[in-house]
C-alpha cells in the first residue's frame, strides 16, 4: 500500500459549507441520504476535478444540482470530472446503501449487541457516505435519524423529533470524524449544568436498561471536567445538551464525536461492587479527556492527521492536569511516567518508533500511539516549563483566540507560544520531528564551594532518522547538602548544547543533587550513583517524584545485579523500603507506589539499555526472589501496617480512600509470601467492593492459590461482560512462565471468549503478551498463540489487530534464539494472503 506524505499535503479543491444527512436505518440495508452544499475551495483556485472518499458503499443515485450524473466508484471512491461541476456553489446528493450488521471492524456504522453505533475516527466516515473524509474539510452538520427505535442521537442540539424519527442540527463546523450516530434501547442517567455563562446544559450517560445504576461515577467526573475547563483553561460548553453513550464493542476507550461521545463500556459503568479503584481512577480520566477534546480537537482540529498530536498530546497533557487538581499531582506524575516508560519507550527504542509529529504512515489508525499521545504531551509539559505557568496561560489565550474554528497545525502551535512569550522554538521544534529517547549522561565534581553538573545528550539512531540535533532540555534541578537539607531548591537548567556545564556556587560541602525533578524532560538519565546515595534521596528527597525514583533506581539497581551475577537482596534496599512502608508521614497511595517492584519488562528494558541481553525468565526469578525478601523483612510489621489502614465506613472511591486500599493490598500481597494466603483468603471472603475482590484474589493467585476463589468469582460474576474481562486477565496474569501459554488456550475455549469483542480478546490475547516471561517462554509457544489469533482477528477487525501486534515490537532485545522466532512469526504474519494494510504495515515495520 501506498504511503501518504505530509510534504504533499494540499487544501482540499472544494469547500463543504452544509451537510444534511438522513438514515433510514436497517441492520442489512441502511439507506444514507447525503445533500451536500458545496463550492470550490478559493484557496485552489477553481477548475479542479472533486475527489470523494468512499469505501464499501453501494451507490444508488448521485446528482449534482439536481441533475442526476452516472459515475462509477472505485475501491476507495468516487472522482466527479471537473467538467461536471459549476464553478460556482453547488448541491451534491447522494444516496447509498449499507449493512451496519455485517459490520465487524467497528469502524463507520456498525452494530454492537442491537445498537447501532458509529465510529468516525480517523477514516470511517468514508463507510458511511460518499464525502470528503479529511480533517480540514469543515462543515455544518444536520442529521435525521429515521427508525423503529426508542433513542436515535447525533451530533449538536435536537431540533424535532416525532416517533421513529429524530432530528439533530449542530451548529459548530466539523470534520467528518466528529460525526456521530447512535440509535437503540438505552436508558438515561441525566444530569444539568449551567456554564459559566449561565447556560443551561442537559447532561445524558445513554447505557442498556438495567445498567443505570452504574452511572454516578462517570457523571460526576464530567461535571467536573466541565467546571474544572471553566475555572483552568476559561473553556466553555457550547450547546444545549452533552450526551455519552456506553457501547460494548469498541476498538479503543472513546470518541470525542462533538456533543455526543461514545465510549467503551467499561470506562464509563462503575460500581464499588464491580470497578476497581484503578477502573474509577480511568473512568474520570477518559471522561475528562474526552470532554476536553470539545475545545482541544473539535473547536480547534487538526489540518491532516500528520497533526493528531496538535489535539492528542494536548488533550492528554490536559486530562494529566486534571486528575492531579482532582487527586494528587505527586502520585499522579509517579504514575504517568510509569506509563511513558512502559510504552512509550519501549515504542521509542525499538522498530516501531516514530516522531511525535510522523512524516508519513500508511494506515493512519496505526499511529494513535503512546508516541503521539503520551509523549505529544510531555512535549507540552517541557514547554510549559520552559515559558512558565504565566506564558503557557497566555499561549493557550491566543490559541484558543487565533485558531476557534480552523483546522490547525504544530507551526500554528508554536507560533503561538513564540508570539506570546517571544520565545524562539526553532530548535525545541525538534521534539516533534525527532524520533527516539534522549540519553542524558551526567557527572560532577566539588571544588572550593563550586559544584557543577556536567551533561551530555545522546539522540540515538531511529528507523529512517540517523542525524539529530541536540534537543532543548529542561532539567529541573535541587541540591541536597549531607544533613539532608536543600541547599538549593528546584531550578530549571535549559540545556541547548550536546554537552553543556551547570555551576553551583557557595556551597559549605559537596552537595547531593536530586535530577531531573519531576521527570522534566522525557530522557533517559544515565549517572552512576551508589545504594548509599540513592537511599539518601530516598529518605529526603523534597521533590515527591525524584523521592520515588530514588527508591526505584535502588530496586532496578538491585535486581539488574540479581539477574546478571546471581546477588541477593541486600539490607540497603530492604531497610530503605521498610522505612518507607512504616513512614506515617508519607501518604499512602504513594508508599503503595514505593513497595511496587519494577515490572519485569521494565527491566528488559533497562537491562537492554544498558547493553544486556535480557533473560525473561531469570528477570522473573529475580523479581520474585525480591518480593519474597521483601515480605520476610516486613513480615512482623505487614498486620499492623494492614490493621491501620482499614476503613471503617462504606466503600467511597475518593483518592484519599483508594490510596489507602493501594497499601493494605500492597502489605496483604506480602503478607501472602509468609502466611500461605490466609490473610487474602478472608480478604476476599469478606470483601464488599471489587478494589479489595480483585486484589485479594490477585494475592492468592501469586501464590499459586486461590482456584476455589476464582470459581466463586466467576460463578458470582458471570453475566457482567466487564468484570468477568478482569477474570479471564487475572489467570492469565498470574500464571507461571510455563504455563502461560497453555492457560491462555485453554480459556479461549471457554464459553464467554467471545474473541470478537475487542475488550475480551484484550484480556485474553492481551493478557498473555503482557505477561512478559510467559509471552517470551523459549518454548515459543505463546508466540504462535498470539500470532495465530491475531491472524484470525485481522480479516474482521484489522485495527485491534494491529494495535495488539506491537507485543512483537521488542524482539530486537532478545537473544538470537527468540529474535528468531520472533521474526519468523512475523514474517509468517506478513507472508498471508489478504493480510489487513493495517497488520502488514505493523509487520513491515518491525521486521524493518
Ligand atoms: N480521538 C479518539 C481516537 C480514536 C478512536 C477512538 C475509538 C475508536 C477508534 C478510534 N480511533 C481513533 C480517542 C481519543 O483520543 O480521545
Ligand atoms: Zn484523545
Amino acid at each position: 500500500a501506498r504511503a501518504i506524505h505530509l510534504a504533499d499535503y494540499q487544501p482540499f479543491s472544494h469547500l463543504v459549507d452544509q451537510v444534511a444527512l438522513k438514515f433510514h436505518l436497517s441492520p442489512q440495508a441502511t439507506k444514507v441520504q447525503a445533500r451536500l452544499e458545496m463550492r470550490p475551495n478559493p484557496a485552489r483556485g477553481a477548475g479542479h476535478d472533486l475527489r470523494l472518499d468512499g469505501e464499501g458503499l453501494r451507490l444508488m443515485s448521485l446528482s449534482i444540482d439536481g441533475r442526476a450524473l452516472s459515475v462509477q466508484p472505485d475501491d476507495t471512491g468516487l472522482t466527479i470530472p471537473a467538467a461536471e461541476l459549476p464553478d460556482a456553489p453547488f448541491v451534491l446528493e447522494t444516496e447509498v446503501e449499507i449493512a451496519p450488521e455485517g459490520n465487524t471492524a467497528l469502524e463507520g456504522l456498525y452494530m454492537s449487541r442491537g445498537l447501532y453505533c458509529t465510529q468516525c475516527e480517523a477514516e470511517g466516515f468514508r463507510k458511511i457516505t460518499f464525502y470528503p473524509d479529511r480533517p480540514d474539510v469543515m462543515a455544518r452538520f444536520r442529521v435525521q435519524v429515521v427508525g423503529d427505535l426508542p433513542v436515535l442521537l447525533s451530533n449538536g442540539n435536537l431540533v424535532a423529533e416525532g416517533p421513529g424519527w429524530a432530528e439533530w442540527d449542530d451548529p459548530w463546523p466539523k470534520p467528518a470524524y466528529l460525526f456521530a450516530l447512535v440509535a437503540g434501547d438505552l436508558r438515561a442517567h441525566s444530569a444539568r449544568f449551567v456554564t459559566m455563562s449561565g447556560r443551561d446544559v442537559a447532561l445524558n450517560i445513554w447505557v442498556r436498561p438495567g445498567d443505570e445504576g452504574r452511572c454516578a461515577y462517570a457523571m460526576d467526573s464530567l461535571i467536573r471536567s466541565m467546571k474544572w475547563d471553566e475555572q483552568v483553561y476559561g473553556r466553555e460548553y457550547d450547546l444545549d445538551v452533552f450526551n455519552i453513550v456506553a457501547v460494548d464493542d469498541f476498538n479503543m476507550g472513546a470518541m470525542e464525536n462533538k456533543g455526543l461521545n461514545i465510549f467503551n463500556s467499561k470506562f464509563v459503568l462503575a460500581s464499588p461492587e464491580t470497578a476497581t479503584d484503578d477502573d474509577f481512577a480511568r473512568i474520570e480520566a477518559i471522561i475528562a479527556h474526552e470532554y476536553f477534546h470539545n475545545w482541544t480537537g473539535n473547536r480547534i482540529t487538526c489540518r491532516d492527521w500528520f497533526q493528531l498530536c496538535l489535539k492528542e498530546g494536548l488533550t492528554v497533557y490536559r486530562d494529566q492536569q486534571f486528575s492531579g487538581d482532582m487527586r494528587s499531582h505527586a502520585v499522579k506524575r509517579i504514575e504517568d511516567v510509569l506509563m511513558l516508560r512502559a510504552r512509550q519507550f519501549r515504542e521509542d527504542q525499538g522498530p516501531l518508533a516514530h516522531a511525535v509529529r510522523p512524516e508519513s504512515y500508511v494506515e493512519i489508525n496505526n499511529f494513535y500511539t503512546a508516541t503521539i499521545y503520551e509523549k505529544g504531551a510531555e512535549v507540552i509539559g517541557m514547554l510549559k516549563r520552559l515559558v512558565g505557568d504565566d506564558g503557557y496561560a497566555r499561549a493557550l489565550d491566543l490559541y484558543f483566540e487565533r485558531h476557534d474554528g480552523q483546522a490547525a497545525t504544530i507551526e500554528d502551535w508554536l507560533a503561538v507560544f513564540q508570539d506570546a512569550t517571544g520565545r524562539d522554538l526553532t530548535q525545541f521544534k525538534r521534539w516533534y520531528s525527532e524520533a527516539g529517547t534522549p540519553r542524558l549522561r551526567v557527572t560532577d565534581d566539588f571544588n572550593d564551594g563550586t559544584y557543577t553538573l556536567h551533561f551530555e545528550q545522546e539522540n540515538p539512531v531511529t528507523p529512517g532518522q540517523t542525524v539529530k540535533g541536540a534537543k532543548v532540555l529542561p532539567i529541573a534541578v535541587g541540591l541536597l547538602n549531607p544533613n539532608g537539607a536543600e541547599v538549593v531548591p528546584t531550578t530549571v537548567l535549559e540545556m541547548t548544547e550536546t554537552r553543556q556545564s551547570f555551576r553551583f556556587d557557595g556551597l559549605a560541602a559537596r552537595p547531593v543533587p536530586s535530577i531531573l525533578r519531576g521527570f522534566s524532560a522525557p530522557v533517559l538519565l544515565e549517572r552512576a550513583v551508589s545504594a548509599e546515595e540513592r537511599a539518601f534521596l530516598l529518605a529526603h528527597d523534597t521533590d515527591p517524584f525524584n523521592k520515588w525514583e530514588a527508591g526505584r533506581a535502588l530496586a532496578k539497581d538491585l535486581l539488574a545485579r540479581m539477574v546478571t551475577t546471581g546477588a541477593a537482596p541486600g539490607p540497603d534496599w530492604l531497610d530503605a523500603l521498610a522505612r518507607v512502608a512504616q513512614d506515617d508521614s508519607l501518604d499512602p497511595a504513594f508508599r503503595a507506589l514505593c513497595l511496587r517492584l519494577p515490572s519485569d519488562d521494565d527491566m528488559a528494558q533497562t537491562l537492554h539499555a544498558s547493553g544486556h541481553v535480557p533473560d525473561p525468565a531469570g528477570i522473573y526469578a529475580a523479581r520474585r526472589r525480591m518480593g519474597d525478601a521483601l515480605a520476610q523483612r516486613l513480615a512482623g510489621v505487614l498486620p499492623g501496617l494492614m490493621a491501620g489502614l482499614a476503613e471503617p465506613g462504606p466503600f467511597t472511591p475518593d483518592a484519599r480512600a483508594a490510596g489507602r486500599r493501594a497499601l493494605r493490598l500492597a502489605a496483604l500481597s506480602l503478607l501472602s509470601r509468609v502466611d500461605g494466603g490466609t490473610a487474602a483468603r478472608a480478604a476476599f471472603a469478606a470483601a464488599d467492593n471489587m478494589t479489595e475482590e480483585v486484589g485479594a484474589l490477585s494475592c492468592l493467585l501469586d501464590i499459586g492459590a486461590g482456584q476455589e476463589e476464582l470459581a466463586r468469582f466467576e460463578s458470582r460474576w458471570r453475566a457482567d461482560r466487564n468484570v468477568m474481562d478482569k477474570w479471564f486477565a487475572l489467570q492469565i496474569g498470574f500464571a507461571s512462565p510455563e504455563r502461560a501459554a497453555e492457560v491462555t488456550r485453554a480459556l479461549t475455549e471457554h464459553p464467554d471468549f467471545d474473541w470478537k469483542n475487542p475488550n475480551r480478546f484484550r484480556s485474553v490475547i492481551g493478557a498473555l503478551s503482557g505477561h512478559h516471561a510467559g509471552f517470551h517462554h523459549i518454548s515459543g509457544a505463546a508466540y504462535a498463540l498470539v500470532a495465530d489469533w491475531l491472524l484470525r482477528l485481522d480479516p474482521l477487525n484489522p485495527q485491534t489487530a494491529a494495535r495488539m501486534s506491537t507485543a512483537f515490537e521488542t524482539w530486537p532485545r532478545y537473544d538470537a534464539d527468540r529474535q528468531g522466532m520472533l521474526r519468523d512469526v512475523l514474517r509468517r504474519m506478513l507472508a498471508t494472503k489478504g493480510l489487513s494494510r493495517d497488520l502488514s504495515e505493523m509487520a513491515g515495520r518491525m521486521l524493518g
